[in-house]
């Protein structure tokens, strides 16, 4: 009796052994996260991704697909059902319709679910059949890492260091004048709560309009289904010298640590601690457009959202990862159709260097990095012109604002990137010795042929490095 129970179990969990070793065979999840600052190219990337792993034609440089092994690629119900599913058919289809558009700003997390069916390469290819990998591909904006900051600080420590940041700012002069002008002792008067909530989302707001990159905590401008609730009524505020029950600032700080528990928590432990591979968009070209104060913001902005991907510095995040972690990290600079294929070095150098610092963190949590210039949709074709007797690499394009067919060159880029980012470190207000000029164009009208995809540039090296290793 007693042995044939141990039996019946010894088999059992062999049969299940079984099950499991075939099933991690068999089936593979990977989540890639896609991200970037507002307007980097997230929505166009992974609508152009998809769009390109459907019809495979254009993707010669992902191994799997030129080796013959990719029998099927097809979307899928995601697993995670209360995220909002990335609306990949109507941004194709405004993307690539009769007269093409570029898709409204998204602001929120979405997910997608595409899967593959691939033949195993190399000497396991002969005894194994196909392998189903399933990639869930997660759009978030990256101004959300930047809350990750806010879970080591205090009200009053983050009060204190927004409202000093905010002194150098012309842009905050409204706000600021607000917040020194109310004494935080006095009881709560929700709609005094209201309007510094308000003042201090103009604010954001008109720092986001000039190009400033740190605009945290994240869901003021990206707020969703969270716009006018009280986890988002709040502002920093001087810390008075009395703090009574229910006054302004206890009331502030209450909700402060609301927005931490209730939003920022939950997106670091649902989604991000979930990440396998990432990539992580950067519009280089338009900072260097606007000049030195931009770049050096975009890297000190970057090198803080990435510093999310090194947990280590966060020991409520490393908690969550558990000793898992991002295994690779692909940094793309977008919108590389503004250059011709001969600029394309220098951008993908001097994106390289404006993220060492982030690099180095990322690296330093193990994970692989890679960094390159990519476009996810092609919108201009390459052409040489004479001016002042030299032959410029440019690029031709139809004017988002007219129209109108232009030709783009915006100038020399330097090979050594220390040219542009040691002035913009250093706090220069313009590019001494040359302009950046950067032209917004249309997307282009398209007829593709059966089987291929939007043209792209590098669309299939990202992928190769980001999951070709599972394919
Ligand atoms: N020429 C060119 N422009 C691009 C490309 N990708 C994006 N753009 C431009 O960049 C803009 C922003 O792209 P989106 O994909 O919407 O950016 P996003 O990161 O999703 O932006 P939010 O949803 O606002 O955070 C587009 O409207 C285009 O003008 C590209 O491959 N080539
Ligand atoms: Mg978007």
């Amino acid at each position: 009796m007693a042995l044939s129970g141990l039996t019946e179990g010894l088999s059992r969990g062999i049969e299940g052994a079984g099950a499991t070793i075939s099933g991690t065979f068999l089936e593979t999840t990977l989540r890639l996260g896609v991200t970037g600052l507002s307007r980097a190219g997230k929505t166009v990337f992974i609508t152009a991704l998809v769009a390109n792993l459907l019809n495979r034609g254009r993707m010669t440089q992902l191994r799997a697909q030129a080796e013959g092994r990719i029998q099927a690629v097809y979307l899928q119900p995601q697993p995670d059902v209360t995220l909002p599913r990335f609306d990949f058919e109507s941004h194709l289809a405004t993307l690539t319709g009769d007269s093409p558009r570029w898709p409204t700003s998204t602001r929120a997390i979405s997910e997608l679910r595409l899967s593959f069916r691939v033949q195993p390469g190399g000497f396991l290819s002969s005894w194994r059949g196909p392998r189903l990998v399933h990639l869930d591909i997660v759009d978030y904006p990256g101004e959300w890492l930047l809350d990750l900051a806010l879970l080591g600080q205090g009200f009053e420590a983050w009060s204190d260091a927004t409202l000093a940041r905010l002194e150098r700012r012309p842009e905050a002069a409204g706000f600021l004048a607000l917040a020194r002008a109310e004494d935080g002792a006095l009881q709560l008067d929700e709609d005094k709560a209201r309007a510094l909530a308000a003042a201090f989302t103009a604010y954001l707001t008109a720092a986001r309009d000039q190009g400033r990159v740190d605009v945290t905590p994240g869901r003021f401008l990206l707020p969703g289904d969270l716009a006018g609730s009280p986890v988002l009524t709040f502002a920093p505020l001087p810390k008075p010298a009395l703090t009574p029950r229910a006054s302004l600032w206890r009331e502030m700080e209450r909700r402060y640590d609301a927005y931490k528990a209730k939003v920022v928590r939950p997106f670091f432990r649902d989604h991000f601690a979930r990440i396998d591979r990432q990539v992580v968009l950067v519009d280089v070209l338009d900072a260097i457009h606007k000049g030195p104060p931009a770049v050096e913001d975009l890297r000190r902005t970057m090198a803080e959202v990435l510093s999310a991907f090194r947990p280590g510095r966060n020991s409520w995040l490393t908690g969550l990862f558990g000793g898992r972690r991002v295994e690779r990290i692909l940094f793309a600079a977008t919108k590389a159709d503004h250059l011709h294929h001969e600029q394309h070095p220098a951008l993908a150098a001097i994106t390289a260097a404006l993220l060492a610092d982030a690099k180095a963190r990322a690296d330093f949590s193990g994970a692989r990095t890679q960094s390159l210039s990519l476009a996810s949709l092609r919108a201009t074709v390459e052409e040489q012109v004479a001016r002042n007797g030299e032959v410029l690499p440019a690029v031709r394009g139809t004017l988002l604002a007219t129209g109108k067919p232009a030709l783009m060159y915006p100038g020399a880029l330097p090979a050594d990137p220390a040219r542009l980012l040691s002035p913009a470190r250093e706090g220069a207000e313009t590019w001494l010795d040359a302009d950046y000029d950067l032209m917004a164009f249309a997307p282009a009208r398209m007829s593709l042929k059966p089987g291929e995809g939007p043209p792209h540039i590098r669309l299939d090296r990202a992928v190769e490095f980001l999951v070709g290793d599972e394919l």
